[in-house]
C-alpha cells in the first residue's frame, strides 16, 4: 500500500507515476489463441471436444455439450430459496433500470424537404462468456443478460468451461432469460460463438468477462462479431472525510481488492488519523475473510492512501478514471457533480460500491483501467444498433442532387454521379 500527501512536494509527479503502472501481468497467449480460433473454426465441434480434454481435462461428447433444460431446472432448484430470491429481485431492478435506457425512434422532415430519421432495432444473438471456478457470478449474468432481454435479443447463448455448474449461476441464467448453455470454455468458447461449431451457432456479439486468453480470442473475433470492452481488474476509490465509521470504509475498499490480486482500492480523505484508523481496520479485516489472500496481495501492491483536501478530490479522480468511485459524506453532490471519468459513482454513507454490484439496477460491467476516459458501462446499447433512413421527394432530391453530382465527380465516381444526374434529366 501506497501512502501520498497532497502536501508533500513531487506529489503530482508520484501519484501519476502510480496511477499509470500497469496491473496486468503480460502474458504470452496470443500466439496460442491464434491456433485454438483456427482450429475451431476448421474443425468446428472436434476441436471443442479435443480442447475440452486437452485444457480442462474434461470428456465431454456432442450429446452432453449442451446443458439440457432438466439440468438448468434441477440446477437451478438446489440454489437456497434466499439466494433465489435475491436473484428475482436484482433482475428485475436491472431490467427495470435498463429499460429506461430504450432511445426513441426519430422521424423528421428538414427544410429541404427531405424526410430523416433513424431506427432502433435489437442484435439477434448474443453470447455470454461466463468464467468457471471462483469467477463465475450469478451477479455478472443478470448483468449481461438482463439487458440483452430488455433490448430484445432473441437469441442469448451462455458458455462456460466444463465443470461443476453452479446452481446460483443457472438460476440466475433462468431468471435472465438465457435460451441456451453450453459447456466450453476459453478461446475455444470464443471461437464457437463467433464462428458456429456444430449446434452452436455463431451469434453477432459476444459479452462477458473473461481470462487472457479469453480476453485475447474476443479482441481477435472482433469484426466477425462485436465485443463488449475488455475488462480489467476491478478498482474502487473511496472519497471519505473524517466523519466516516473506519470499519465501513475499510470494508468497501476490501469489497473490490478481494476480487483479484491485480485489483485497486484507493482511499482518498483529507483527515490523517481516520486514514490510520482505515489502515488499521483493512488489517483486521483482513484476517477475516475468506478471499483474504488475494486481498491482502491487491492492497499490498496495488493499494493506496491519498491525504489531500476534499476539493482536489474530483481532480484525482479523474486523473485515476476509476471504475468506482464512492463520496461518503454529507451533499456528496459537491463533489461528485465535478467527476467526469469514472464508470459508476456512489453517493453518501450508506451507498457502498457492492449495492452496485448486485441489485442497484444499474450495470456492474464497467469501464476499468482509466477506459472511463472514454467508454460507459454495459447497457442497452450494447444490445441494440441503429439504421439510418432517408426519403427523398422530386423537389427535395433536386435540391440534394446536384451537390451530390458535384461531390461525385470530384472523387472520380462517375457512377455516382450518373445515378444523381440520372434522375435530374441530365
Ligand atoms: N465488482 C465487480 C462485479 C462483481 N462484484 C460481481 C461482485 N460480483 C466488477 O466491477
Ligand atoms: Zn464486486
Amino acid at each position: 500500500m501506497r501512502r501520498f500527501s497532497f502536501s508533500d512536494t513531487g506529489f503530482e509527479a508520484a501519484f501519476a507515476a502510480f496511477i499509470d503502472e500497469r496491473r496486468e501481468t503480460p502474458e504470452e497467449v496470443d500466439a496460442a489463441v491464434r491456433d485454438v480460433l483456427a482450429a475451431v473454426r476448421a474443425e468446428g465441434m472436434g476441436a471443442l471436444l479435443r480442447f475440452a480434454r486437452q485444457f480442462d481435462k474434461v470428456e465431454i461428447d456432442e450429446r452432453n455439450i449442451r446443458v439440457s433444460a432438466e439440468e438448468i431446472e434441477e440446477g437451478a432448484a438446489q440454489c437456497p430459496a434466499q439466494v433465489r430470491e435475491a436473484i428475482a429481485f436484482a433482475a428485475a431492478r436491472i431490467g427495470a433500470y435498463h429499460a429506461r435506457q430504450r432511445p426513441a425512434d426519430q422521424a423528421f422532415t428538414d427544410e429541404a424537404g427531405v424526410e430523416l430519421g433513424w431506427r432502433w432495432t435489437a442484435l439477434e444473438a448474443v453470447g455470454i462468456y461466463v468464467p468457471g471456478g471462483r469467477a463465475a457470478y450469478p451477479s455478472t449474468v443478470l448483468m449481461n443478460a438482463v439487458p440483452a432481454k430488455v433490448a430484445g435479443v432473441e437469441r442469448i447463448a451462455m458458455v462456460t468451461p466444463p465443470g461443476r455448474l453452479q446452481p446460483a449461476v443457472l438460476a440466475a441464467a433462468k431468471e435472465a432469460g438465457v435460451t441456451e448453455i453450453w459447456r466450453v470454455g476459453g478461446a475455444q468458447a470464443v471461437a464457437a460463438l463467433a464462428y458456429g461449431a456444430g449446434p452452436i451457432k455463431p451469434v453477432d456479439k459476444i459479452v462477458g468477462p473473461g481470462n487472457a486468453y479469453v480476453t485475447a480470442a474476443k479482441r481477435r473475433v472482433y469484426g466477425t462479431v462485436g465485443i463488449d470492452a475488455l475488462a480489467g481488474p476491478s478498482e474502487i476509490v473511496v472519497v471519505a472525510d473524517g466523519a466516516n465509521r473506519a470499519d465501513w470504509i475499510a470494508a468497501d475498499l476490501l469489497s473490490q481488492a478481494e476480487h483479484d490480486p491485480a485489483a485497486q482500492s484507493i482511499l482518498i480523505t483529507d483527515d490523517e488519523a481516520f486514514a490510520a484508523a482505515v489502515e488499521a481496520e483493512v488489517q483486521a479485516q483482513l484476517a477475516t475473510l475468506t478471499t483474504g489472500e488475494d486481498a491482502a496481495a491487491s492492497w499490498r501492491d496495488h493499494g493506496a492512501v491519498v491525504i489531500a483536501p476534499m476539493d482536489e478530490a474530483p481532480r484525482l479522480v479523474d486523473l485515476i478514471a476509476p471504475e468506482h468511485v464512492e463520496f461518503a459524506m454529507e451533499n456528496p453532490e459537491r463533489l461528485s457533480d465535478r467527476v467526469r471519468h469514472a464508470g459508476a459513482i456512489f453517493l453518501g454513507r450508506v451507498t457502498p460500491e457492492a449495492i452496485g454490484d448486485y441489485v442497484a439496477g444499474s450495470n456492474h460491467v464497467l469501464p476499468t483501467s482509466r477506459a472511463a476516459r472514454f467508454s460507459s458501462g454495459l447497457s442497452l446499447y450494447d444490445f441494440i444498433k441503429r439504421t439510418s433512413i432517408v426519403k427523398c421527394d422530386a423537389a427535395s432530391f433536386a435540391v440534394l442532387g446536384p451537390h451530390t453530382v458535384a461531390l461525385a465527380e470530384s472523387e472520380g465516381l462517375p457512377a455516382h454521379a450518373r445515378s444523381a444526374a440520372i434522375r435530374l434529366g441530365q
